[in-house]
């Protein structure tokens, strides 16, 4: 595969951007620590991941990249390519393994060493409070379906920042709300794995408003630097018919417009209060004000577009989706540097004039091998991401208060439904022996970090 590299180096391209951008890295609890050590609880993960057929290779995250137990080492490898700041998530199951009342005290040394280490190497805690490992007893009571999961969360935060939350740089609630709520209630792709309309209909709803109240707890502590991370992906008509173009419309009110509306506007989009109807919950309409409390940054999670074709045959939505002639990463998805841009221009004109901006995550997934010299070769990621920065940097020229910008991922890890089989990291994982073997796009970071 290759990728859409850019005419200048990444070295070249980092000159352009002011010299107090956040460059940092971003991971996942589940994705990397290991749910089998320190105590942690059973999250709706684990119950997918036996589900036949659920995960292309079978696998869980039970011993993921052992980052429980090297996360010291991992830090080391932030550091030392330069990266100022690290976005990591805590676990819910792991601090609440239980009960909502009996805290786990594992969990609490664990993510006090997490952060301390940060602190003694200059890195930025960037926190997210929820990435996807629900824990199985809120699953169990209907999970993200359930209006009181938004309670849970609510006690959640406050139990991670009364204890942690003078050592966080910047906290945002739940890392991508549409996978949250449609990816797994609609597509089934993720936990719980549902394929349900109304389903959907509240998890949408729930998940939006689950940030709204943890805001309104952090608010009350007096947290500072409170954001959100939104995932974005860009649609194109794959005709030029007005029915692609009104499917289209659609799919960008469901991925995207769906959270950007109701987070920056207190509004959903009218087009998908229709497809949900009398599915949404009664009285939503009075928590939208909540739900669009003021933030303080809006973060970005961008990787693909989608090609939009009208399809008579699915139910709801009318419409599948479907690839594009542009070149391909290892998970299929087109790479398009320019739907990146498109989605800052418009938070920054649309949705949330003046506010700082981050790329919370990028990256792509690639078919690395450590070769005979016992180096790893990515020299599509360092397109990709060569790419995807020159675009950002054209938006600083046009002033777009873009800050920071974080490189998914540090490591190779546990990519839901795919297992261990598709490789995001900067840093290449040997599943077998846990070695670390940092990558030519490490190696590219740290030249271009240490240059700037
Ligand atoms: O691995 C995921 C991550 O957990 C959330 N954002 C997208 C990444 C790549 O699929």
């Amino acid at each position: 595969m290759v990728g859409q590299g850019a005419e200048m180096s990444l070295t070249e391209i980092m000159s352009r951007f002011p010299s107090d951008m956040v460059f940092g890295v971003a991971t996942s609890s589940y994705q990397i620590e290991g749910t089998a050590h320190g105590g942690c609880g059973a999250s709706h993960w684990d119950s997918f991941a036996r589900q036949p057929g659920a995960i292309t290779d079978g696998s869980d995250g039970a011993a993921a990249c052992d980052h429980y137990n090297r996360y010291a080492e991992d830090l080391d490898l932030v550091a030392d390519g330069g990266f100022g700041a690290y976005r990591f998530p805590f676990s819910w199951p792991r601090l609440l393994p239980q009960s909502d009342k009996e805290v786990n005290a594992d969990g609490l040394a664990f993510y006090d060493r997490l952060l301390d280490a940060m602190l003694e190497r200059g890195l930025q805690p960037f926190a997210t409070l929820y990435h996807w490992d629900l824990p199985q007893r809120h699953a169990d009571n209907g999970g993200w379906q359930n209006r009181d999961v938004t309670g849970w969360f609510a006690d959640y935060t406050d139990l991670v920042i009364r204890h942690f939350g003078d050592r966080l740089a910047s906290v945002a609630p739940v890392n991508e709300p549409w996978c949250v709520s449609f990816l797994s209630h609609y597509w089934g792709h993720h936990a719980p794995g549902l394929c349900d309309l109304a389903a959907t209909a509240r998890s949408m709803h729930h998940v939006q408003l689950a940030h709204g109240r943890s805001i309104e707890v952090m608010r009350g502590h007096g947290q500072q630097n409170l954001g959100c991370v939104l995932n974005k992906e860009f649609a194109v008509p794959v005709d030029g018919s007005d029915l692609a173009a009104e499917k289209t419309y659609l799919f960008d009110g469901i991925y995207n417009r769906w959270f950007e509306e109701s987070t920056f506007r207190g509004r959903y989009p009218e087009e998908v209060l229709a497809l949900f109807g009398e599915h949404m919950p009664d009285g939503y309409e009075d928590d939208l004000g909540l739900i669009s409390a003021p933030l303080d940054w809006a973060g970005s999670n961008y990787y693909t577009r989608s090609v939009i074709a009208p399809d008579a045959g699915e139910p709801h939505l009318g419409f599948r989706c479907v690839r594009g002639d542009l070149p391909k990463t290892d998970m299929g998805w087109e790479i398009d540097p320019d739907g990146l841009a498109f989605f800052l221009r418009r938070m920054a004109r649309d949705y949330a004039p003046g506010l700082p901006l981050y790329v919370t995550e990028n990256g792509m997934a690639n078919a690395d091998m450590v070769n005979a010299a016992g180096e790893v070769q990515d020299p599509e990621r360092v397109a990709y991401f060569e790419g995807h920065l020159a675009a950002l940097a054209a938006l600083i020229d046009e002033d777009v208060p873009l800050k920071g910008y974080f490189a998914w991922s540090l490591l190779d890890n546990y990519e839901w439904a795919f297992g261990y089989s598709k490789r995001f990291g900067i840093v290449h994982v040997d599943y077998d022996s846990m070695v670390r073997t940092p990558k030519q796009s490490w190696h590219a970071w740290r030249a271009a970090l240490q240059a700037g």
